[in-house]
């Protein structure tokens, strides 16, 4: 009995307006079909944000620590759920169990800290420039915030989103990417057990050129937040400007991982492995780039080549996975097409380069983690991003020269470096042109209490995560209160 799931709109579970759906299946088994979900139109958003305004009305007048309660409440039911979301989400998406529980751990952080912040949500109380009159800063709420998330961190981006929307007194209308909309109907189930009042979350399942667009057209909602590709966020852009909305976009990534002659090399073995490969290559935080010192480079090689002809590709939920499926047809077919790009380009494919095929494989999306030598600066596969299990290596002489191809990308999300070399590291977190550099660790890895994002064409300039994200989903508002009883004129008559 296949089970058809419905949107969230209006306080209740509803069929979608037009009575479309769509097929939902888990990628390391097309025949494991996990649901029909809604392929919602303009009509679903159209009701979803009628009652999104409700419920900002609402919500706007609940204190800050009693949404705060509510978050930390969500975060207490993730924690006794982690396991049985874990495995949902990794039948969903196929990444392995360790790392969905990883995903969940995410969502759990970003609720404590949020809860936390009810209690802050800081404004500034400052001298005033006349007598008898104070001035004061202080924040509020905005109303009903779009959310479009992607499908690597089913749980996770969207707590990154969500739940600071929500503690800063939003409404939201949420479309999760249409490849894990399970994960997202659970997590709305959450929200409103943990006592979230239910006209202030919608969910609106969908694909991105329907539903999606449509939150991001609506004259209603004046802030969208938006992971996901570099080509849409610029689409997502453009409306967002002519509208004149609030917008915070996180997308591409081309991420390089250094290792210079003095790096303890096992360490750096460890980082790549992990950096590259998991969540099959498909994080926008993803080492696709490793450069390499000459000292090193061809030993390191070897070595690694090793270890990655050692992964073991497979279904997610099954234990000794190390790789689990891509998320999708297109996903391989995109990555074929740089295996393609890059020996065309005259790299040299050293392992991996095509579908997985073999034992347990054959009904799941698998690739070959893959790996490129001897790949120059300036190849598409070295700047473009493939968001699969595609490694591309370049050897350099000099730590400069590292820097110099590390910044010399359109993307400018994450950097790694490993080196003893204490000068160095601090030189590289002032010169490598990136939102987070790791020193001795890999590119992956953000942590729920620092602000994430990226310089260039990863974002545009906001940050999620750690305490800058409440920035983006409150106003700053001013309070002058004048008790002198008279005139007084600022910036006239102030002695
Ligand atoms: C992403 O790939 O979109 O740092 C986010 C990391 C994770 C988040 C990745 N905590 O890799």
């Amino acid at each position: 009995m296949t089970t058809t799931f419905k949107n969230f709109i209006g306080g209740a579970w509803v069929e979608p307006a037009g009575g479309a759906y769509y097929e939902n299946r888990n990628p390391a088994d097309h025949d494991d079909l996990i649901g029909r979900f809604p392929r919602s139109s303009a009509a679903d958003v159209q009701k979803a944000v009628e009652s999104a305004k409700r419920g900002f009305d609402l919500w706007k007048r609940t204190p800050a620590p009693a949404r705060g309660d509510a978050l930390r409440r969500a975060g207490d039911i993730l924690v006794r759920r982690k396991d049985e979301i874990a495995d949902l989400m990794t039948r969903e998406m196929g990444k392995p169990l360790a790392e969905t529980k990883g995903d969940v751990q995410e969502g759990i952080d970003t609720a404590y800290y949020a809860a936390t912040e009810g209690r802050r949500l800081f404004g500034h109380t400052v001298p005033s420039e006349l007598r008898n009159k104070w001035a004061m800063s202080f924040r509020r709420p905005i109303g009903v915030c779009g959310i479009i998330t992607p499908f690597n961190f089913p749980l996770a981006i969207p707590t990154w989103k969500i739940f600071p929307a929500l503690l800063c007194g939003n409404s939201i209308v949420f479309k999760p990417a249409e490849d894990v909309p399970h994960t997202g109907h659970v997590f709305i189930e959450i929200l409103l057990e943990a006592g979230v009042p239910p006209e202030v979350l919608q969910l609106v399942h969908g694909v991105g050129e329907e539903a999606g667009k449509a939150i991001v057209d609506h004259p209603e909602v004046p802030i969208v937040s938006f992971t996901g590709s570099t080509e849409t966020g610029k689409l997502v852009g453009e409306t967002c400007g002519r509208m004149h909305k609030r917008l915070s976009l996180e997308m591409g990534g081309k991420n390089a991982q250094i290792v210079l002659d003095d790096a303890d090399l096992e360490l750096a073995l460890d980082g790549v492995l992990w950096g590259a490969f998991g969540t099959t290559g498909q994080r926008c935080t993803a080492t696709s780039r490793l450069i390499v010192q000459s000292g090193v480079h061809d030993q390191f090689l070897g070595q690694l080549v090793d270890r990655v002809k050692k992964l073991k590709l497979g279904d997610g939920r099954k234990s000794g996975t190390d790789v689990g499926p891509m998320i999708n047809e297109a996903a391989v077919r995109k990555t074929e097409h740089y295996v393609d790009v890059g020996q065309s380009e005259g790299a040299d494919l050293l392992c991996g380069g095509r579908r997985a095929t073999g034992k347990g494989l054959e009904k799941g999306w698998y690739f070959e983690p893959t790996i490129f030598a001897r790949v120059q600066a300036g190849m598409r596969i070295e700047q473009e991003e493939i968001f699969g299990p595609v490694l591309s290596v370049i050897r350099v002489n000099t730590a400069d020269e590292a820097f110099t191809i590390n910044n010399d990308v359109k993307y400018g999300l994450s950097s790694s470096l490993y080196t003893r070399d204490v000068n160095l590291a601090f030189r590289a977190l002032n010169e490598l042109d990136n939102g987070i550099t790791y020193v001795n660790a890999p590119t992956i890895g953000a942590e729920a209490h620092m602000p994430f994002g990226g310089v260039k064409q990863t974002g545009n300039g906001h940050r999620e995560g750690g305490w800058e994200v409440y920035e983006f989903y409150s106003e700053t508002k001013v309070g002058y209160v004048d008790f002198s009883g008279a005139l007084q004129r600022a910036q006239i008559d102030n002695y």
